[in-house]
């Protein structure tokens, strides 16, 4: 069975993130042969150091890369189609599609949502010119959507490497981080960010010693001007009061997922890092991705309102205020503090969190599914 799964990179990370990794999944879980297109091979080298941005096709972890330039090679569709995020498949390939003899099944993976209206739409058709038919396939945190993406192993390998202390002070000290006595450890991946510094004035003037973990990315401007410095480099290091900061490299993707592993609190962005961050097992700050008219509040507050029915009301209060500073409504210092009270309760939420979460089917195993029941259904 051959699937196509298209991935245009709009910006930052989130479309390369999700389509490699299930690409990688499809192929080592399922048997499948997956030829991945990728609009910007340099993105995709970030994640993925073995890959060769010049290339313009090329096998790794069981998985045919190929460059997708405008213009589209003459090739024959595959059994399965997927595109990513609403990006528009080539004119030719669509034409491909509708030229074989048993039409392919397509399918617009859409973003993440916790909104309630997901389930009525997930598995919807969508007819196309050409007699073929698109289905939109959501992902989610309920029955009757995709389920998240999940490899198998994935939680047990979490938690060996979380019960082996040996192993994770060895990957940190690797990033150049060494430890410091009793300290908490947060990574931070986010957006531009005016709250940072207010965030970081708590940190640094708390009680609790902090070592904050940032890889190289769009925060590092906010993080230069609070520590007034011009520039850095992946392994500088600063103390400022209780807070020891650590710039460190922009991580492959798996070691990213170590990184998640070796924190208390995760500051996560997007869509990827906050689905891993929930596979850590440890409470996470979520940076959305801002959309006009702050539709982005609408999928924010759907999600804390699910993540929070299930911890005690004074921990889901705090979160909730601690969220909505970081994101723009609320003082990020005070909500910080708040936070620090809640730790033991939202430590053990993030456990419970995950394994109801990882109870359902995964992402990619509902994707085969749908495939079988359209292939029983056409029949
Ligand atoms: O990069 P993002 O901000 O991507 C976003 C979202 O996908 C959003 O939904 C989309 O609309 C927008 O882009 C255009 O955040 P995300 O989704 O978390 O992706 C980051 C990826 O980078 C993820 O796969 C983890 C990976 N990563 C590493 O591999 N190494 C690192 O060091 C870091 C920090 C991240």
């Amino acid at each position: 069975m051959r699937w196509d799964i298209f991935c245009s990179v709009v910006d930052n990370y989130g479309d390369i993130g999700v389509t490699w990794r299930l690409a990688r999944q499809l192929a080592a879980e399922h048997g499948l042969a997956v030829r991945l297109w990728v609009d910007e091979p340099a993105a995709f080298a970030r994640l993925c150091p073995q890959a060769d941005a010049a290339l313009a096709q090329q096998w790794l972890a069981g998985v045919e890369v190929c460059r997708w330039t405008a213009d589209f090679p003459s090739v024959a569709a595959a059994d399965v189609v997927i595109e990513a995020f609403a990006c528009t498949l080539p004119a030719r390939y669509v034409e491909a599609m509708a030229a074989r003899v048993e039409p392919p099944l397509w399918l617009n993976l859409e973003y993440l949502s916790a909104e309630d209206w997901v389930p009525g739409c997930h598995g919807l058709p969508s007819p196309q010119p050409g007699g073929l038919q698109k289905f939109f396939f959501f992902p989610g945190f309920v029955p009757g959507t995709g389920g998240l993406l999940r490899e198998a192993g994935l939680l047990e390998r979490r938690r060996q490497f979380q019960a082996d202390a040996g192993a994770r002070q060895a990957f940190l000290a690797g990033l150049g981080v060494p430890p410091v006595a009793g300290a908490w450890l947060i990574s931070l991946f986010a957006y531009e960010n005016p709250v940072l510094g207010p965030w970081l004035d708590a940190l640094a003037q708390g009680a609790q010693p902090v070592q904050l973990l940032v890889p190289r990315g769009r925060i590092e401007g906010d993080l230069y001007r609070w520590l007034g410095v011009a520039a850095a480099q992946a392994g500088d290091c600063w103390q400022r009061g209780s807070l020891h900061l650590h710039l460190l490299p922009f991580v492959s993707q798996d070691d990213y997922d170590r990184l998640l592993w070796s924190c208390d609190f995760n500051a996560v962005r997007g869509e990827d890092s906050f689905v891993r961050a929930q596979w850590a097992g440890r409470p996470l700050l979520w940076h959305i991705y801002q959309q006009e008219e702050g539709a982005h509040w609408d999928k924010l507050d759907a999600f804390l309102a699910l993540y929070r029915a299930a911890l005690p009301p004074l921990a889901g209060e705090a979160l909730t205020a601690w969220w909505h500073a970081w994101n723009g409504r609320g003082d990020m210092a005070q909500a910080w503090q708040a936070l620090c009270g809640q730790a033991e309760a939202l430590a053990a939420h993030a456990q419970d969190w995950c394994r109801e979460q990882a109870s359902r089917p995964d992402l990619a195993t509902a994707l085969v599914q749908f495939h079988r029941n359209w292939l029983s259904c056409a029949a």
